[in-house]
């Protein structure tokens, strides 16, 4: 019954699938640089944009299409930003683009129609930046990117328990995001992400430390499983439909699996240093 009607739904998406993708080309790739290669400005820059997508209002665009029986998320907040827009189709999308094929494909597209926004509706110049967490995989705790308290052009640190854990030093101190009840931003750190899910059966070590698990070495092993190939490495993951249409429930024009499948090939057009 689900499946059928998740069946239907995709065949009415095709037909409003973003056909030009196809015709565009891709001369000048923007360059995606690991946030410490940025200068202080290029980050001041950034941070920035995110703040201005938090300030401009929602978008009645916005039209989940999970359930929330199956979402098991708050119902579209209005009076949230257009950030919490962006936030909520990747909360109502979980059940469609997390453990499938689209997985790959989605967060591709999702972080291009970020980027996008910033550009189109707040004037961002740069490239989206990268975090090469495998850096500070042996103390994620201490990593550099949570200890610049910059206020125009740090990520700033670990909330405040004392304060609801509300991130109190950075760019985004002031940030007021809707979900899953409006509050100021907030920053845990914990090494056991998984404890609060060990009645769940698919998560077989729910005790176990993050940082025994995703050492710098168990990351490298997985990047190099299939290097430098995002096709092999999603064909590896889950055979998936080419023609499928990604969903981003009316916010962002809608592409297929085919179109992210190259991120040089006309509707994508970036690399990475
Ligand atoms: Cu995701």
């Amino acid at each position: 019954m689900f499946r059928l009607s998740a069946l239907v739904l995709s065949a009415v998406l095709l037909g409003l699938s973003f056909s030009g993708s196809r015709a565009a080309t891709c001369t000048r790739p923007s360059v995606r640089r690991e946030w410490r290669k940025l200068s202080a400005p290029e980050r001041a820059e950034w941070i920035a944009a995110i703040n201005c997508l938090a300030r401009l209002p929602h978008d009645d665009a916005l039209t989940p299409i999970v359930d929330r029986s199956i979402s098991n998320i708050p119902p579209v907040n209005t009076s949230g930003s257009y950030w919490d827009d962006i936030v909520y189709i990747h909360m109502d999308l979980n059940t469609r683009i997390h453990s499938t094929g689209f997985f790959f494909p989605f967060h591709r597209f999702y972080v291009h129609a970020v980027e996008s926004a910033m550009t189109e509706r707040c004037g961002y110049t740069g490239a989206f930046p990268y975090w090469d967490w495998s850096i500070d995989a042996h103390d994620v705790e201490h990593s550099p990117l949570f200890e610049d308290s910059n206020p125009i052009s740090g990520l700033g640190g670990w909330g405040d328990p004392a304060k609801d854990i509300q991130v109190q030093t950075g760019g985004f101190r002031h940030l007021e995001v809707a979900y899953p009840v409006p509050h100021v931003l907030r920053r845990n750190f914990t090494l056991q992400p998984f404890l609060p899910f060990a009645s769940v059966p698919v998560f077989t070590a729910p005790e176990q430390y993050a940082n025994v698990s995703f050492t710098p070495e168990r990351v490298r092993a997985l990047v190099d499983w299939t290097p430098g190939d995002f096709v092999g490495f999603q064909f590896a993951m889950e055979f998936p439909e080419l023609d499928s249409v990604i969903p981003a429930d009316g916010m962002f024009p809608e592409v297929t699996i085919r179109d992210v499948m190259d991120t040089t090939g006309g509707y994508l057009c970036y690399v990475y240093e």
